[in-house]
């Protein structure tokens, strides 16, 4: 069978040839070429709310700036690629390579003489093999103090015509707020075909300030992660909420010898004096000169673990359950929730990241098929049509759509099924049929048949309500295609 993928292209072949010549021949050609790109996700939130710090994290380096710095303002792209490089695309004439310098505090980049307001976005080309996976997007505060601004993010996300140019969302909330909420309704409009709740996942940033540093601060940050993620309204807009504590995050993944010797000295206090000293920003910065550390070291390590962190490292230190700076680290990753967001992004964006880019790529298509009718056109709009209502990937994105906005009704334990059935919880077949991710091959076989049986069932009963038989087939579909795919192995 052809692959949605293949599909697509090939409806781009037979698009390119009716435009071409106009001025949107090479608007297809690089929306075609998108396709072959890595999926582009889009870190959205309000202003300081983690974004450039958990961007970083991600990354695995500090790149983009964080805190000051007017670069903060501007729409800046991430990009692996061969050479170091930036591209300055301003509102005004053709995009220029812009001079860049790297300080320890990320990457500064030199405007030339350009104001934030006149640059529409910067392209960051940087080699690295977490940008291979996806290509990263940095945007400005929504609701920041200037309204400007914010409608540059908010034109990135939601803008009118259909075409995003990002491809998934990662949305950092830092407390549940109502102009959260409001943004991502406009980001997902209602239509069944248009974007779902697939395509964003909700961070609960900053996760370490919930508890002010307290060590169980993370299993708070748990509980309210998972109230919002089971809101009524935050479920119809993103596919789950996930804590991370992102500053620690970006410092796991940067953490220096240096920073863990400075540690070493803390841990090796009692754990009652680290607590006298974790009293107060002062306290931390000026008490204790046995410790050896300068202020100016200390005012750094707060800045780069913050309270929550310091309390953490010491711990592990002094327990010894990390001796060396990358085991360290590697607990770190664990703690700041940054393992868990990964595995997330993992399950839901990059294993599907097929359906999401043509997804991307046939509403662009359809839009210029739409607003610039010409011969040819009108079969070709057919075709998306067709990829869109037929292709089995987007069924389940739009039954997933319809039970996050309530539009399935069915005993609770049912629709958990169905979510998990049509790749809800990730794509692969174990997370479909709530499996252990190791189980055999015969287990998944005999799962999937089960639920093959119980859903053909559902599907025929006439006391079935009308939507959930729908949904059915689609399940049906789905477990199909998790034998046939089982039966390829074999
Ligand atoms: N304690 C703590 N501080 C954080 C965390 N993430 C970010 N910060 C701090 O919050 C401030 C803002 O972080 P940024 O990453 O610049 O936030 P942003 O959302 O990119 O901000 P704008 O681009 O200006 O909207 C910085 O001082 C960060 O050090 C976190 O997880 N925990
Ligand atoms: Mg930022």
């Amino acid at each position: 069978m052809t692959s949605l993928l293949d599909r697509t292209r090939a409806t781009f072949v037979r698009a390119a040839a009716v435009y071409r010549g106009t001025p949107y021949a090479r608007m297809l050609d690089e929306t075609a070429a998108r396709l072959d790109e890595p999926l582009r996700v889009a870190i959205a939130g309000r202003v300081k709310s983690g974004k450039s710090t958990l961007l970083n994290a991600l990354v695995g380096e500090r790149l983009a700036p964080t805190d000051a710095g007017e670069c903060t303002r501007i729409v800046t792209w991430y990009l692996d690629g061969h050479t170091y490089q930036v591209m300055l695309h301003p509102r005004q004439g053709p995009p220029m390579p812009a001079r860049f310098s790297r300080e320890a505090d990320a990457l500064e980049v030199d405007l030339g003489g350009l104001s934030p307001q006149d640059v529409s976005e910067l392209m960051i080309t940087w080699p690295s093999r977490a940008l291979r996976t996806a290509t990263l997007i940095d945007t400005p505060g929504i609701g920041s103090l200037s309204e400007r601004v914010s409608q540059r993010a908010w034109d990135l996300l939601a803008s009118d015509d259909e075409e995003t140019p990002a491809d998934a969302v990662l949305y950092l909330m830092r407390h549940l707020h109502v102009g959260d909420v409001e943004f991502l309704r406009a980001f997902h409009d209602t239509e069944v075909s248009r974007p779902n709740p697939i395509n964003a996942i909700g961070v609960l940033s900053r996760a370490d300030e919930i508890g002010v540093g307290r060590a169980d601060t993370m299993r708070s940050a748990h509980t309210i992660a998972e109230r919002l993620a089971g809101d009524e309204v935050v479920r119809r807009v993103v596919q789950t909420v996930v804590p991370v504590a992102g500053l620690l995050a970006e410092t796991a993944m940067t953490l220096t010898e240096d920073e863990v010797g400075q540690l070493r000295r803390i841990a090796g206090r009692s754990a009652a004096e680290v607590e006298g000293l974790l009293l107060s920003v002062d306290r931390f910065v000026n008490s204790m000169p046995e410790l050896g550390l300068t202020s100016l070291e200390r005012e750094r390590l707060l800045a780069r673990f913050g309270v929550f962190g310091i309390r953490q490292c010491s711990m592990l230190l002094r327990r010894t359950v990390a001796g060396t700076a990358s085991e360290l680290a590697r607990e770190l990753a664990a703690i700041s929730g940054l393992d868990d967001l990964r595995s997330v992004l993992r399950s839901l964006f990059y294993e599907r990241r097929d359906v999401l880019k043509s997804r991307s790529a046939l509403l662009a298509l359809d839009s210029i098929l739409r607003s610039q009718p010409r011969q040819g056109s009108q079969a070709v709009a057919a075709e998306v049509e067709e990829i869109i209502s037929s292709a089995h990937p987007f069924n389940e994105l739009r039954v997933l759509s319809a039970i996050r906005s309530g539009g399935i009704q069915g005993k609770s334990e049912v629709i958990a099924e169905l979510e998990h059935l049509i790749g809800g919880a990730g794509t692969s077949a174990a997370l479909r049929l709530r499996l252990a991710p190791d189980a055999a091959a015969a287990e998944i076989t005999e799962a999937a048949a089960a639920a093959l049986l119980r859903w053909q069932r559902r599907a025929e009963n006439p006391l079935t309500r009308h939507e959930l038989s729908t949904a059915a087939r689609v399940a049906i579909r789905s477990c199909e295609g998790i034998l046939a795919a089982g039966h390829a192995r074999r």
